[in-house]
């Protein structure tokens, strides 16, 4: 039988809490997106960044001491968490501070996961907490953490690991866990070739959404242990999590939302995903509601004007439809259905933009048609270009997805220089 533990203040877990946000790794999937950025530095839904929904997740659920560990391409991610994040007062306890990977013990970069925290122990080990929530940096959804810091501590478990029902088919890609009825996990598995199914649950497997809470002293002795193990590829999901699951207790914690259903969590680490997230957010009513004012989605807000809708020379109207147009856009006479337009960009008379994602201050010549695409920050189409409807014509000069037909356009497969604002 577990122990259980009474728990007084809600507030007391949370602001004992360090959340330790993992944003280092390379995201090569998402190809020339990440060429020069790291994943969670990615513009995504029009105005944020993939790691606003973590920090904001934080924010939101009263953790408010916050280490965002960095370290590939960095510098957009650490310029956009400066701009960003700076409303956290250091006065009463907040902060969201950069620990980049700077040969503090070491000589090296960050190896694994667990030997980016190793890499700060003793920035660790002055804060104090009671917990550690360690996240990664790179996936959408809205979680209240607070409940799962809720469950960790009445359950007394060493680990909880935040997990998520994923089809079997795309399990590969995670740690596969296994668990009893009291939500032990009892088997863990980093990226099985074969994934197992829950039982009387068919096709379906138990995800690890790489987000853990440590008691913090427990976490410690592993990270040492960990890092002395000279076999360790230190790693919380090949190395440490699957060690510790017959000799300590380790829980899941299952990510629904209200109805008890699995809850809105995606991995944006594809093209295709990436695309598809944004996509999610046109729809009449998304499962990731970025209107819910209980829980904004914190970023750094540009100075910048409405969006505007003018009609061409013809009198045709500019109009979106089914579609999220951010701020200091210009719609002149375009058509746009089903697509996410950044901040910042121009769309020009007699085009057309459908089933698309616009990063930010883009510009789109007339007579243009742009058909499921992604159009990197800055491009400037040129007039009359027509993208996503002739695969052989798209692979000349973009980079076409071989799984969704996405059509990926950077500055750079234009001639044109790279934004750097
Ligand atoms: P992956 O996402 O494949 O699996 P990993 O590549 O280690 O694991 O990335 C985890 C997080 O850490 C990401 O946010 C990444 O950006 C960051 N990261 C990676 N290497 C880093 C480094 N050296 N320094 C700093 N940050 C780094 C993990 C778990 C799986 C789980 C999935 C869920 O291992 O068990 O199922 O996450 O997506
Ligand atoms: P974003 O803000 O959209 O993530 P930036 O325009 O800020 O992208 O560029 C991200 C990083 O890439 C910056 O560090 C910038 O210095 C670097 N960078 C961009 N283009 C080049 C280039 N042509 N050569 C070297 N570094 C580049």
């Amino acid at each position: 039988m577990d122990d259980f533990t009474q728990i007084k203040s809600v507030s007391g877990l949370t602001r004992s809490t360090l959340a330790l946000v993992l944003a280092g790794g390379e995201g090569s999937r998402l190809r020339a997106l990440t060429q020069w950025r790291a994943k969670p530095a990615v513009p995504f839904g029009g105005k944020y960044r993939i790691i606003d929904f973590v920090l904001s997740n934080c924010v939101n659920s009263g953790i408010r001491q916050i280490g965002v560990l960095t370290q590939y391409k960095s510098h957009s991610l650490i310029r956009h968490v400066q701009l960003a994040w700076n409303f956290m007062r250091y006065e009463i306890g907040e902060f969201v501070e950069l620990l980049p990977a700077q040969q503090r013990i070491d000589k090296g970069w960050y190896r694994g996961t667990a030997d980016a925290l190793y890499q700060n122990l003793d920035i660790l080990r002055r804060y104090s907490p009671d917990y550690v929530l360690v996240l990664g940096g790179d996936h959408i959804y809205t979680m209240d953490y607070s409940q799962m810091l809720i469950e960790h501590v009445r359950r007394c478990a060493d680990v909880t690991i935040g997990c998520i029902e994923v089809p079997v088919a795309e399990a590969r890609g995670f740690g596969v866990m296994s668990v009893n009825e009291q939500m032990r996990v009892e088997r863990f598995t980093e990226k099985p070739a074969s994934p197992e199914s829950i039982p009387g649950k068919p096709g379906v497997a138990l995800a690890s959404m790489g987000i853990y809470i440590f008691s913090t002293e427990f976490l410690f002795q592993k990270l040492i242990e960990d890092h002395d193990n000279p076999r360790s590829s230190n790693d919380f999901g090949k190395d440490i999590i699957p060690s510790i699951i017959n000799s300590h207790h380790v829980l899941a914690y299952p990510f629904q939302n209200d109805q008890g259903e699995p809850a809105y969590w995606r991995d944006v680490g594809t093209l295709e995903s990436y695309w598809q997230a944004n996509m999610d957010l046109c729809s009449i009513v998304p499962e990731l509601n970025l209107y819910d004012r209980s829980w904004p989605v914190w970023t750094y807000q540009a100075q910048m004007p409405p969006a505007k809708f003018t009609f061409d020379d013809e009198g045709r109207r500019g109009q979106a439809i089914d579609s999220m147009v951010s701020a200091g856009c210009i719609v002149s006479g375009a058509r746009i259905k089903r697509s996410v337009v950044s901040s910042g960009c121009n769309l020009h008379s007699y085009s057309e933009i459908k089933d698309s994602v616009l990063l930010p201050n883009v510009d789109v010549g007339r007579h243009c048609s742009i058909n499921r695409a992604i159009i990197d920050k800055g491009c400037i189409i040129p007039p009359g270009t027509r993208i996503g409807h002739d695969p052989v014509e798209d692979r000349k000069r973009f980079h076409v997805d071989d799984d969704s037909g996405l059509v990926l356009v950077t500055p750079d497969m234009l001639g044109q220089s790279l934004h750097f604002t």
